[in-house]
């Protein structure tokens, strides 16, 4: 494999040759190593992502529509069609509740029937089951400004769990309540695609390096 004569051109020194050599062949595992980084980082970038909702985002709402809806842009995993793992919460400025917790999902669009309290900023707290089986959330304000009458609806200190009758106590929920597992598991995931990323390269500059010996003492 070892060229006993260096062309005319090659002026370098064997010590030079071998540090290029050294560089190519990282620079070829770092190539080789990304592919399968890249692949497994894909399906994260695959999560279902909102495209729609009712109310918007930032939207001034002036009358009550018949459901509150998130749509996302591909179809949502409802395994066993009891919309396990989904969520749409409508919560005020004190923190307030309100709705009877109930979601259904079609398709991509997961519902719930709207209820509403006294006009102010709200927030949409929303999570979906991606087609993946991960959970995705989120949450945005909108503005309730009824331009006619609308019936008011009781809030509920904690968030409404479907089924049950909700905490109709006026007070104001403390802060954080809100479920944080999804954040988890979303640490979760990357932390497991950069420790995966991680032994890849590794793995790819020990290639690197037994290429570059082996190659030396085969002179
Ligand atoms: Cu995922």
């Amino acid at each position: 494999m070892s060229r006993s004569t260096a062309s005319a051109g090659d002026l370098r020194s064997p010590s030079q040759r071998a540090i290029t050599r050294f560089v190519v062949l990282a620079a070829a595992a770092a190539v080789v190593a990304a592919v399968p980084v890249l692949g497994l980082a894909s399906p994260a970038q695959a999560h279902n992502y909102l495209v729609a909702s009712t109310p918007a985002a930032g939207e001034t709402l002036t009358e009550l529509p018949e459901e509150f809806s998130i749509t996302t842009n591909e179809a949502l995993l409802d395994l066993g069609g009891e919309g396990s793992g989904f969520g749409l919460q409508v919560k005020d400025a004190d923190g307030l509740y309100y709705g009877d917790g109930c979601v259904s999902v079609t398709d991509a669009t997961m519902s719930t029937p709207a209820a509403i309290g006294a006009a102010g900023t709200y927030t949409v707290i929303w999570q979906v089951v991606s087609a993946d089986g991960h959970t995705v959330d989120d949450e945005f304000t909108f503005t309730w400004a009824p331009i006619a009458e609308t019936p008011v609806s009781a809030g509920s200190s904690s968030a409404p769990v479907c089924g049950t009758t909700p905490d109709s106590s006026a007070t104001a929920a403390p802060e954080g309540d809100t479920p944080d597992a999804p954040t988890a598991a979303a640490d979760a995931d990357l932390t497991d695609v950069l420790w995966i990323g991680g032994a890849v390269v590794a793995v790819g500059i020990a290639i690197a390096v037994t290429l570059v010996l082996t190659s030396r003492k085969k002179k």
